[in-house]
């Protein structure tokens, strides 16, 4: 019988880019996440004759999703299947759909092929897939980080219920993969080694900073952790700019609103969106300032979402 899933998309504070050069799609640096709510990706697997994708009403050829189950079936006994996903938002266009992708897949097929995954295997498998993807095994504030690189959950989502507003400033596909990019920065980038040992140093701070409760502090540290991960995809040859005119006015527009006391910092990903995190009593504002942005096509209003799980498609819209 099928089984359907949904997992959401997770924001990195402190961000992730790059790999260890060993197997297992290892991060080289930690990552602290959030779990976003309102978007999600919904997944059904089923049984078929051969493996088959429909990704958003379409039947598609996905490589990443070909190589995940490859990976997967080398210790899992995972028969042909169909899946069926859909995602409430832009794919591939920097809002993390790989992570909620295969975190509802892997929560889905755990379910459907009788698996008897546990949460951190599930992470497990899923980060092999695509790295984000382990922390949206987990609702709230999420943590990806060595020895074993198993996302482990930091604080739930009641710890401290901040708000995510999205600018979509484009609704393509980024130019080039993350994992591609992260490769090209490993390579190129002279400000490489920098970045590894500024983020591992930055994990225990963040974590303390979301532990009290101290918006100041972790403004400071999730703003600085996005501009260095962007000096690297810049510095990188040839540069990596994911940016367009309108992402950097949407910074501008959220500096400012700090600066006249408004609680929200911003971070970006590998893609021209901006996400402003705020307390809640700063929505109003944070939406209205961010409409004002030209090139802003639209903003989603999130709050923190919960771990990927089984849900009844019959109960469920999309
Ligand atoms: C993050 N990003 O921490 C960072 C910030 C984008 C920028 O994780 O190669 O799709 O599949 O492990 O997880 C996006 O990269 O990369 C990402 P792979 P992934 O959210």
């Amino acid at each position: 019988m099928a089984v359907t899933a949904r997992a959401h998309p997770n924001v990195a504070l402190l961000k992730y880019w790059g790999k260890q050069t060993r197997a297992g799609n290892l991060p080289a640096v930690p990552s602290l996440s959030i779990t976003l709510d309102s978007l999600h990706t919904t997944t059904t697997v089923d049984a078929s004759q051969r493996d088959a994708v429909i990704l958003n009403d379409e039947l598609v050829e996905d490589a990443k999703i070909g190589t995940a189950l490859s990976l997967w079936r080398q210790t899992l006994a995972i028969p042909p299947l169909k899946i069926i996903s859909t995602n409430n938002f832009p794919t591939a266009a920097g809002l993390a759909s790989s992570a909620s992708g295969f975190a509802a897949l892997i929560t889905a097929l755990n379910i459907w092929a009788d698996l008897g995954l546990s949460e951190a295997q599930r992470s497990d498998l899923a980060r092999q897939a695509s790295g984000s993807a382990a922390r949206s095994i987990f609702g709230g504030y999420v943590e990806l980080s060595g020895p074993d690189w198993l996302a482990v959950p930091v604080a739930p989502r009641e710890h401290w219920p901040l708000n995510v507003v999205i600018a979509i400033t484009s609704e393509s596909r980024k130019a080039t993969s993350s994992s591609s990019g992260m490769r090209l920065s490993q390579r190129t980038s002279a400000f490489f080694d920098a970045w590894t040992r500024t983020t591992a140093e930055g994990l225990a701070p963040m974590r303390e900073a979301i532990m009290q409760r101290d918006f100041a502090a972790l403004a400071e540290q999730a703003e600085a952790s996005c501009l260095m991960m962007h000096a690297v995809m810049l510095s990188s040859r040839p540069g990596l700019m994911y940016w367009n005119p309108s992402t950097l006015a949407c910074l501008h527009q959220v500096r400012d609103l700090r600066s006249s006391g408004v609680p929200v910092f911003f971070t970006v990903d590998a893609g021209p969106q901006v996400k402003a995190i705020c307390q809640p009593q700063a929505v109003p504002d944070v939406v209205a300032a961010l409409n004002t942005v030209p090139g802003v096509l639209r903003t989603v209003t999130c709050g923190l979402g919960g771990d990927a799980t089984r849900i009844d498609p019959e109960l469920t819209d999309r």
